[in-house]
């Protein structure tokens, strides 16, 4: 399929790049990864080119500035991502739209960093990696705790999607990972972070406050759609401090949406077609993490969906969430 929009794409800034170093492992793939994740030009091009990837949304590499305890230095290399991705943006209007990355440590510093890029960058909203780090070695803030209520007020405002992409989990908040590293990061902590981030912000009535919240993840759901029957099934029975006035499964299919970035298969794609429908899914890649062929090889070959349905996750779906200048 020729036109297609991706919208879990990374790129990174010298400040950032090392997040990314611990992903590459020891497949030898680091030097590779960096030039791919620094690059916005002619090689990030080329690819889309090849694959029918049209339009791209950019992000910055995870966990970036959600792993930056220091509010000022947080702010400082927001903004300058943030500079990066509108640059490549000006070079390429055609090809890029790009999502803020925040300091998530207050609204205040938050709601002016996501203001800023909206209004003076033109960006299509935010991408924000999971909890952020602030404070002393251990401290964390989740984005749906109190304190961040008044930021989303100014999403809300805005109006604009808000992408929550997975982190690992800090060591002292995740025992049940020693001695099995390799499970804690994308192959299944991942989702688990990102799940449990999500079904908070269903639990926290942030929802009932600003109806109009639209919330992106990715990697098929990171689990939920298989599991939301069951969630809802169980809270008949216990639902202690939960905060929203709904049930739970309404909150999740009124508020997110669900891309297809790193989870190139046909069983998950059906659950979550079942589940949330189609206007609710997308394509994404998730380059450079994983190859935009594996992603589009995938996409256009599947024949779980078709014509017009195929269309709309691939293309048309993007161009009305994000309101992009795309026919
Ligand atoms: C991602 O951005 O989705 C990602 C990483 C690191 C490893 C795998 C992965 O940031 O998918
Ligand atoms: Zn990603």
């Amino acid at each position: 399929m020729k036109g297609k929009i991706a919208f879990e794409e990374h790129m990174a800034i010298p400040e950032t790049l090392e997040d990314t170093r611990a992903f590459a492992g020891d497949s030898g793939k680091w030097d590779d990864f960096t030039r791919q994740i620094l690059d916005m030009g002619d090689e990030r091009l080329e690819i889309m080119d090849k694959t029918g990837i049209e339009f791209t949304i950019l992000s910055n590499n995870a966990p970036g500035v959600q792993g930056i305890r220091d509010v000022d230095q947080a702010v400082e290399v927001a903004r300058k991502a943030n500079d990066a991705m509108a640059e490549a943006v000006a070079r390429h209007p055609d090809r890029y739209a790009a999502f803020a990355a925040l300091p998530m440590h207050n609204s205040d510093v938050a709601s002016e960093e996501l203001t800023r890029c909206v209004k003076e960058l033109g960006f299509k909203g935010a991408m924000v990696n999971g909890f952020q780090q602030t404070g002393q070695e251990d401290d964390v803030l989740y984005l749906d705790e109190t304190e961040l209520r008044p930021f989303w007020g100014t999403v809300s405002e805005l109006d604009v999607p808000f992408y929550l992409h997975p982190r690992m989990q800090l060591p002292s908040r995740a025992p049940i990972y020693d001695g099995h590293p390799w499970l804690k990061s994308s192959p299944w902590g991942f989702a688990v972070e990102t799940s449990i981030h999500s079904l908070r912000m269903c639990g926290s009535g942030m929802f009932d406050d600003y109806p109009n919240l639209k919330i992106i993840i990715g990697h098929l759901g990171e689990h939920i759609p298989y599991d939301l029957w069951r969630i809802d099934a169980r809270m008949a029975f216990s639902r202690r401090e939960y905060r929203g006035n709904r049930p739970l499964g309404e909150y999740f299919l009124d508020h997110f949406y669900i891309t297809t970035s790193g989870n190139f298969q046909d069983p998950a794609f059906k659950c979550c077609l079942d589940v949330v429908g189609v206007d609710r899914m997308f394509f994404c890649a998730d380059y450079p993490f994983e190859n935009m062929e594996d992603a589009a090889d995938w996409y256009d070959a599947t024949e779980v969906v078709s014509g017009e349905v195929k269309l709309r996750i691939g293309r048309t779906n993007a161009i009305e969430l994000f309101d992009l200048d795309l026919d």
